[in-house]
């Protein structure tokens, strides 16, 4: 190593790691913001400081404990993909559970991934009471590889180790000491101190350094118990269809309970690099990325000024409006709603005090939560009564004229400085904003249905709005935990323009020869949910209203009265437990029409034209949505598409599955599409440039 990179090397070190003592103890504190993750510079400080307190015969015993908010919260993900760099984890956790002296994780903020697998590694573990414990790899496509699914089961045993691996979810410090990972919990103020007094009580009783590996007793019970892991592959084969970590996840926990524990170690890491260099896990963990992006906006500085957003006014009490309100009561905002008459108003209230009971039934909230939220709110007939709010929100029908009215009427009782936002899904935020005088505190707030449950946040700036009302807005879908996607003003925005295309192309190829259950069929194996028809069955036909200036299947289903499950018939039937099956109706009026139509029939697509034919116009559309600057970025529209229109996150989204399937070959079948169905096909130019400069959409 050259002398300037060790003199880097000092450098990096001394910022990241502070050693000092007390008494006989070794203290080593890591301090590498934003979340102490174990990126190559934390690893060195950490073996330079382990190492330093292991070889002093003086230390009897060692505490690793982080500054800033947060304990270890996990590998580097950023580093993923490039060349791993010495030293590796495993060479830190070697180090550690080899260090011959108790070594003790004094735990606060979130220990994940690596950084609960490190404190595996350590002989005992000490948290403050708010600490969360956790391995999320799965959310990343990955598995935890640095030890985690050997040493979990060793504690817990492999079928809560499978739960919460499989899961990624993470418990919290009391519910960890019950279940034994960890041993101490400190005082919120004084974790280090109250690890010391932890580790002096350890030294006093002397006894042998207990080591997560030699455990034995939680995992030999299930050496014969093959049926934890079917049971295991049954679940994750219905909660996470198509992703290929859970398989590889419960591989390793059955090595955990079958081999040795460096066996183990060795199955271990076979799968984890499996999972890494697969394309599923590049996508979610380029999605991880993509998600808190998208929050960034280019050239708005973070200390934008932003407004207070003490009480929000939402107008409107349908299902829209209710479920925008849930946002606000949850995170404590006060909510003025407004309805143009009692029954309306009524049900609205109704519908929003259900939910938050059904919450409290399912214990997701306490009675007392509910009672709060719901003191929260303000019933209102009158949009007078919005003259004291910061922010209103419109959702009302989907018709100009109405939204304008409403616009000026705000305009003129809401106080100087006041937000109006609109929540519509298609129309023009600037012509609304033009209604007002105050066009520069318009934005769009696009909440995706159901609005209290979904995490996508279409921010629409318009022409005129503001940097300040763009920083308001931003900041408060962090407060009201969205993921905020900017779109500019165009029809449909991000994720309905995108996605509108395979909505047209799936009623396109049903009425050239493709049956809607092939079609539903080709995007459930893609990773969709469902596909579009079961989709409108659920919803219902009549749910969403689209005048076609010619006759349509979907019209004729109408007609026919068949709207869908609610019906038992929409573009299938459906038994008395709603299983659906092909209906000959269905097939004769799509022949119908298509006769009608004049629609050249074909052999059925098979499931691979499909997704061509349904997915590359989505890409092409992403593409257009790009170059005319409607999104700020490719994996934005990703985010969208993900969060909105649950496009499976292991593909990455539209723009990072058509880098992976490759741009030429989209470009190739675009233009093959346009000379057989028209020039709607023509690849975007933008897509014709990458593909023949060898880019790509997503950096
Ligand atoms: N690596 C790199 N950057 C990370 C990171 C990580 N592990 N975690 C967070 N960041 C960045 C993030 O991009 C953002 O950057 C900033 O930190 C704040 O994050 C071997 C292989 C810890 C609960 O999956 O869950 O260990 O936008 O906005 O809301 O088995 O971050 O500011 O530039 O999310 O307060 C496993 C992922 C990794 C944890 C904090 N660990 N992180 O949430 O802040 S794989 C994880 C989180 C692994 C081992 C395996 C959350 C958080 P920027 P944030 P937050």
């Amino acid at each position: 190593m050259t002398r300037i990179s060790e003199f880097a090397r000092e450098l990096i070190m001394k910022q990241i790691a502070f050693q000092q003592r007390r008494g006989e103890m070794g203290i080593v504190t890591i301090d590498s913001p934003p979340v102490n993750a174990l990126g190559i510079g934390v690893r060195r400080a950490l073996d330079t400081s382990i190492r330093q307190f292991k070889d002093d015969a003086a230390v009897k015993a060692i505490i690793v404990i982080c500054g800033g908010r947060t304990f270890f919260a996990g590998a580097d993900i950023s580093e993923f993909g490039k060349e791993p760099e010495s030293p590796l984890l495993s060479d830190v956790f070697n180090l550690i559970e080899n260090a011959g002296k108790p070594v003790v994780a004094a735990v606060h903020g979130s220990a994940l991934g690596g950084g609960m697998e490190l404190a595996l590694v350590c002989n005992y573990r000490v948290a403050v009471p708010s600490a969360k414990l956790g391995l999320p790899e799965v959310k990343l496509g990955l598995l935890p590889g640095a030890g985690g699914t050997q040493r979990l089961p060793r504690l817990v045993g492999p079928e809560l180790a499978l739960d919460l691996i499989l899961s990624g979810r993470s418990i919290g410090a009391n519910e960890a000491l019950g279940l034994g990972i960890v041993d101490r919990i400190a005082r919120e103020e004084a974790l280090l101190d109250d690890a010391i007094d932890f580790v002096r009580s350890v030294l006093r009783e002397d006894k042998p350094l207990a080591r997560v590996r030699d455990r034995g007793d939680r995992t030999e019970p299930y050496k014969d118990r093959p049926e934890i892991f079917a049971a295991a592959r049954a679940k994750a084969g219905k909660t996470a269809r198509g992703f290929l970590a859970p398989e590889n996840i419960i591989k390793a926990v059955e090595a955990a309970v079958t081999l040795p524990f460096d066996e183990g170690m060795t199955r271990e890491r076979e799968l984890f690099v499996e999972l890494r260099e697969s394309t599923q896990s590049a996508a979610q963990r380029y999605y991880f990325f993509a998600e808190r992006q998208a929050s960034k906006i280019p050239g708005l500085s973070a200390d934008t000024p932003k407004l207070p957003i003490k009480r929000v006014g939402v107008i409107g009490a349908g299902t829209m409006g209710g479920g925008i309100a849930m946002n606000f009561l949850s995170a404590g905002i006060p909510v003025t709603l407004v309805e143009m008459t009692k029954e309306a108003l009524d049900r609205g209230i109704g519908i929003i005090r259900s939910n938050y009971e059904n919450s409290a039934k399912r214990g997701r909230l306490t009675t007392e939560q509910v009672n709060r939220y719901m003191a929260l709110l303000t019933p209102s007939l009158d949009t007078d009564s919005l003259g004291d709010v910061d922010l209103v929100i419109e959702a009302v029908f989907e018709r100009m004229d109405v939204k304008k009215s409403i616009f000026e009427k705000i305009d003129a009782v809401t106080k100087p400085g006041a937000v109006l936002a609109t929540n519509t899904s298609f129309l023009d935020v600037n012509e609304i904003a033009a209604a007002t005088r105050r066009p520069e505190f318009v934005v769009g707030l696009h909440f995706f249905s159901p609005a209290n449950v979904m995490r996508l946040l279409e921010i629409v700036r318009g022409a005129k709005t503001s940097e300040q009302v763009m920083a308001t807005v931003l900041g408060l879908s962090s407060t009201i935990k969205k993921v905020p996607v900017v779109s500019g003003v165009c029809y449909g925005f991000i994720a309905n323009r995108i996605m509108n295309p395979r909505r047209e192309q799936a009623e396109a190829v049903i009425l050239e020869g493709t049956s809607p259950q092939d079609v539903d069929k080709a995007l459930y194996d893609f990773g969709f949910p469902m596909g579009p028809f079961a989709l409108m069955d659920l919803v219902g036909l009549d749910v969403v209203k689209r005048d076609e200036p010619y006759r349509t299947v979907k019209q004729d289903l109408l007609n026919a009265g068949r709207r869908g499950q609610k019906t038992k018939a929409g573009y299938y039937d459906y038994d008395d437990n709603r299983r659906a099956s092909s209906s000959a109706v269905v097939a004769k009026i799509i022949a119908d029409v298509a006769a009608e139509r004049g629609i050249a029939q074909h052999a059925p697509l098979t499931q691979e034209e499909l997704i061509g034919r349904l997915l590359y116009p989505v890409v092409n559309e992403g593409a257009r949505i790009l170059e005319e600057g409607i999104a700020l970025r490719a994996s934005d529209i990703d985010v969208a598409c993900i969060l909105g229109y649950a496009w499976p996150v292991f593909t990455g989204g539209p723009m990072f599955w058509a880098d992976t399937v490759g741009l030429p070959t989209i470009v190739a079948e675009l233009r093959k599409m346009a000379e057989q169905h028209g020039p709607g096909f023509e690849p975007a130019n933008l897509l014709v440039q990458k593909a023949e400069s060898g880019g790509r959409l997503t950096s």
